[in-house]
């Protein structure tokens, strides 16, 4: 056999034991069977080297330089797939000192976080939490708050009407505010009351910077005997100050809601330009909520002798507040879920 074919014998050898090679210690015996320097077969063959003539030395050379090579290649391609079968298999012994893959923390949402911050300014004053549906009737959310049917103050919200029918009508909305609650709570309990109520209103309108079409409000609702103008705006002042600081300048302004009188719209100067006007405020305010002193009519409708109790109530704008306590732009931004904006809470 010339030492070429000897060559192409020992390759073909070499190819089908490293196939049977299942391990790193069957690889490693391998190697030294084929490829090692001392007893190696291939290094054993070309000891026959220096007995050939030059031109045969050449082409024997090269020939046993490329099987050297492509079994060095063969050998590490094997290794490689021996690795990821045992990794995968899990005969891997497992290494309890590794640390553990780390869990990214979560946050609440900045209006979680700010409607946390408000309930508990009320809770501090003495008011209890409560909750209500966001789905309504149309009873509670317009006609017992004295807006009957057909009346123009039912176009002060714009309403998403559920598709459900009863005698030719539709009784069902998304609530157009949290409002709807004063009527559940005075229905369910006597003075005194001193309660807020969260949660999440929707109007069919176009957003902008200060307006969504999905809202978070918390409604307010203080009866008692002797309760004035004098704590209403006493108690709002001190939400505020608890709020946005001493400094933040508080604006009480005359307002129309068929379920107060009189009312009233409360606004902040605005954080980003200072009470100067700016494309976010208009006119240097930003509203946050609309009150008053609860109408004489709804306390008498609910059974309580008006004479005796009276009361305040309000619905404050939860994003709207966000907006001025972490100098937000545009409330849409809440809501768009870009976590580049919400881990900044
Ligand atoms: C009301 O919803 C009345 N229910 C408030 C009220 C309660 C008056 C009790 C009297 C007594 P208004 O539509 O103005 O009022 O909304 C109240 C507040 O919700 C606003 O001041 C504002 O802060 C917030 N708000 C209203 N519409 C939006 C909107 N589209 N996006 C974000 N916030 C809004």
């Amino acid at each position: 056999m010339s030492l070429i074919e000897e060559l192409a014998r020992i390759e073909k050898d070499a190819r089908g034991a490293l196939l049977g090679a299942a391990d790193e210690a069957a690889l490693e015996d391998w190697r030294v069977a084929f490829l090692g320097r001392r007893r190696g077969r291939l290094t054993d063959a070309l000891a026959a080297l220096p007995t050939l003539d030059i031109a045969e030395r050449r082409t024997v050379g090269a020939e046993s330089n490329r099987i050297k090579n492509e079994l060095e290649a063969a050998l590490e391609q094997r290794r490689a797939e021996i690795r990821e079968r045992t990794h995968k298999s899990g005969d891997q012994p497992i290494d309890v000192t590794l640390p553990g893959r780390p869990l990214p923390a979560g946050r609440l949402h900045p209006i979680t976080q700010t409607l946390n911050e408000i309930l508990e300014a009320f809770r501090q004053m003495g008011f209890q939490v409560a909750e209500g549906p966001e789905i309504e009737w149309d009873y509670y959310n317009f006609e017992m708050l004295r807006i009957p049917k057909y009346h123009p103050a039912r176009d002060m919200w714009d309403t998403l009407w559920m598709d459900y029918e009863r005698d030719g009508e539709r009784p069902m909305l998304l609530r157009t505010h949290t409002s709807p609650n004063q009527i559940r709570i005075m229905e369910q309990t006597e003075p005194p009351i001193r309660v807020v109520v969260p949660g999440r209103c929707y109007r069919y309108e176009a957003t902008d910077a200060t307006h969504e079409w999905m809202m978070t409000q918390v409604e307010g609702l203080a009866v008692d005997e002797g309760i004035s103008l004098a704590e209403f705006k006493g108690t709002l002042y001190e939400f505020a100050r608890r709020l946005f600081g001493k400094d933040r300048k508080v604006r009480f302004r005359c307002d129309y809601f068929p379920f107060v009188e009189p009312g009233a719209d409360v606004s902040v100067d605005c954080f980003l330009c200072d009470g100067k006007g700016c494309r976010v405020c208009g006119d240097g305010w930003i509203e946050i909520m609309g009150a008053g002193m609860v109408h004489r009519e709804i306390l008498e409708n609910m059974g309580y002798d008006a004479d005796r109790y009276t009361g305040f109530a309000f619905g404050m704008g939860v994003e709207r507040v966000a907006l001025n306590r972490h100098n937000v732009e545009d409330i849409r931004l809440f809501y768009q879920n870009d976590l580049r904006f919400l881990r900044q809470f």
